[in-house]
């Protein structure tokens, strides 16, 4: 069936990059429709598509999943071959809680430092909260990565990998200081095809005047 993914702009639209990786690295086929965030027809051209004003949406033939984390898990079960979570079932239940906390969390660091994928930015003066929600996502890198051989969050690329993406960009546009081993996780993860074509389209809304 077809795939259709519905995006915010690019540069901004943090939740959209997660199931687009999610599908990049299952190597579906789809379509994409970019959204512009921050113009006074966002909601009602979000709501042509998805019930909920937000993106991403994901259309499958007649069908509309929304929400990020619903979308990488219904990924998930229709392409079983991408492995889009851990095979071990301690792993996978331990990946879910990162990526659930990370869906339902870190509100001050969404607010102070948005993403802006290709931009490089002054860290902004933290307010407390946002340290603490900085320090946590740093200290539950360190712990998945101290485990693992291959590089990602648990092991091979997974959708716990997919919802701390921009996580990644957001610490590179403004420099959070890290240790060398998520210094590493991170050059890994802005390395990857998929995350350098979301920067080269980025881009190419940033030229035009669009982000
Ligand atoms: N929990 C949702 C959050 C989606 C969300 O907040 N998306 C933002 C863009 S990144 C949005 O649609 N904002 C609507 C607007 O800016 O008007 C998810 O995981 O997909």
């Amino acid at each position: 069936m077809k795939y259709t993914l519905i995006v915010g702009t690019k540069n901004w639209s943090s939740w959209s990059l997660r199931p687009y990786l999610a599908l990049r690295h299952a190597g579906a086929v789809f379509e994409e429709v970019v959204v512009p965030l921050r113009a006074d027809t966002t909601t009602p051209d979000i709501l042509k598509y998805s019930p909920t004003g937000r993106v991403p949406a994901l259309k499958i033939g007649d069908i509309t999943i929304w929400d990020s984390l619903a979308i990488c898990e219904t990924l998930n079960d229709r392409h079983p071959q991408a492995h889009l979570w851990p095979d071990d079932a301690i792993a996978r239940a331990t990946a879910r809680a990162y990526a659930a906390e990370m869906h339902s969390g870190f509100p001050d660091v969404r607010d102070q430092l948005s993403m802006d994928f290709v931009r490089r930015l002054p860290l902004p003066a933290l307010r407390d909260a946002t340290k603490a929600q900085v320090a946590r996502i740093l200290e539950a890198w360190e712990t998945t990565l101290s485990g693992t051989k291959d590089g990602f969050l648990f092991g091979t690329f997974s959708i716990a990998d997919c919802m701390y993406a921009p996580v990644v960009s957001r610490f590179t546009t403004y420099g959070v200081e890290v240790s060398p081993r998520v210094r590493a996780y991170m050059e890994k993860m802005m390395a990857l095809p998929a995350m350098q074509d979301w920067g080269k389209a980025s881009q190419a809304e940033v030229d035009a005047g669009l982000a």
